[in-house]
């Protein structure tokens, strides 16, 4: 499906739109893998050193290519009919007016693992086809969104906050009020102690905390307060959860996504090759707006066993797992399970959603372990 302004995620591009695609960071195979459309690339998960990852190897998922914008004549607009005077800010009134705040957060793209979803079902899912690299944290600087919206003066009636990207798509997606006013929504221009990269939305991009990744715009030029729920291509078209076990929420044929659900990340690549000598195994799992507080494997379906948490554990961030494994050479499966503070665990399958989002069941990681290299 694609939406009037282009801005689907299933979309197959023509050769000559794929040609004009891109990106401005390197994108080296060692760090990052292609996924084929010119413009998103995936974090190898064999490849992720540190609790933070690195801006060099941080995923990107780009709909329009990265726009080159000059912070010294951007401006942020917010309006809407939920505000009682429009503002503006430039680039120097976020640096000079505001407190700053930083919060490590962990994105994740609601199409992360689609093409694992498409091999359960023997099927290729349109759009982006995600292996596992989908996901990345980072240490978000800027200013609260709420101090933001409060000068331009937020009416009684005021329900929906959509923030619109300078990219050539105004990538946009709604909010509620209520989550567009947490203490850990915040317009980021800083990334890592660094000035926000370009392909990561320069010179400012939105953090949802524990949202699907959509919903973090890049590039933001504009902010609506809105007194009437809004109805973009991303929470009607993309961006939604269409299948048998989802209500419609009209006027989508599906249910708009928000928060990400519990799931986990081996750190091998896929399929896996070891040596038959003792080693550490290590992985991340994340639960969205939720706290992990259990990761479980097991190996060729023995019994569950606990892998140890290591610190640090800050809500709507990853948290890092490990086990010791002295595996016999052969061929072997391991399967990870992480569960979260509302007692949910990762399930054994997930129902059928018709673009492939939100994948994630526990999954049977295909692990040789051989004594040549
Ligand atoms: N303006 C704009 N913002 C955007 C996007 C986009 O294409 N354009 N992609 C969204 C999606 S789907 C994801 S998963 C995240 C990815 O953020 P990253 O590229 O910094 O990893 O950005 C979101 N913000
Ligand atoms: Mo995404």
């Amino acid at each position: 499906m694609s939406g009037p302004l282009g801005g689907s995620d299933s979309e197959h591009p023509s050769l000559e739109e794929v040609r004009k695609r891109e990106v401005v960071k390197p994108t080296p195979s060692e760090l990052m893998e292609d996924v084929g459309t010119g413009l998103d690339y995936g974090v190898r998960p064999d490849r992720m050193p540190g609790y933070l990852t690195p801006i060099d190897r941080f995923f990107l998922r780009s709909h329009a290519p990265t726009p080159h914008l000059d912070a010294a004549r951007w401006s942020l607009r917010i309006e809407g009919s939920g505000v009682r005077e429009p503002i503006a800010y430039t680039y120097a009134d976020l640096w000079d007016r505001f407190p700053w705040v930083s919060v490590i957060r962990t994105i994740e793209c609601a199409g992360n693992r689609r093409s694992l979803f498409g091999e359960e079902c023997g099927r290729t899912f349109a759009g982006t086809q995600w292996g596992r690299g989908a996901i990345g944290t980072a240490e978000w600087t800027g200013v609260r969104l709420r101090d933001l919206l409060e000068p331009a003066g937020i009416t009684p009636g005021a329900c929906e906050v959509m923030p619109e990207a300078l990219d050539e798509i105004h990538a946009r997606r709604p909010m509620p009020l209520a989550k567009a006013l947490a203490d850990d929504t915040i317009l980021a221009l800083v990334m890592n102690g660094e000035t926000l990269p370009p392909d990561h939305g320069y010179p400012a991009r939105i953090v949802v905390s524990g949202w699907l990744g959509a919903a973090s715009i890049k590039w933001v030029g504009r902010i609506e307060v809105s007194d009437q729920p809004l109805h973009v291509p991303w929470n009607t078209e993309d961006y939604v959860l269409i299948g048998p076990d989802y209500p419609p929420q009209a006027p989508s044929p599906g249910m708009p996504i928000s928060g990400i659900p519990v799931a986990s990340l081996v750190e091998l690549s896929w399929p896996a090759r070891l040596r038959p000598v003792p080693q550490v195994i290590r992985g991340r799992a994340f639960a969205g707006e939720s706290r992990v507080t259990a990761v479980e494997y097991r190996i060729d379906e023995g019994s569950w066993q606990e892998a140890s948490l290591a610190p640090p554990r800050i809500p709507g961030a990853w948290v890092r797992w490990q086990f010791s494994w002295d595996p016999e050479p052969g061929d072997h499966i391991l399967q990870v399970r992480a569960t979260d503070d509302q007692g949910r665990t990762q399930p054994d399958t997930v129902p059928w959603n018709d673009l492939g989002y939100l994948y994630h069941p526990v999954l049977s990681h295909p692990i040789r372990v051989e004594s040549t290299p």
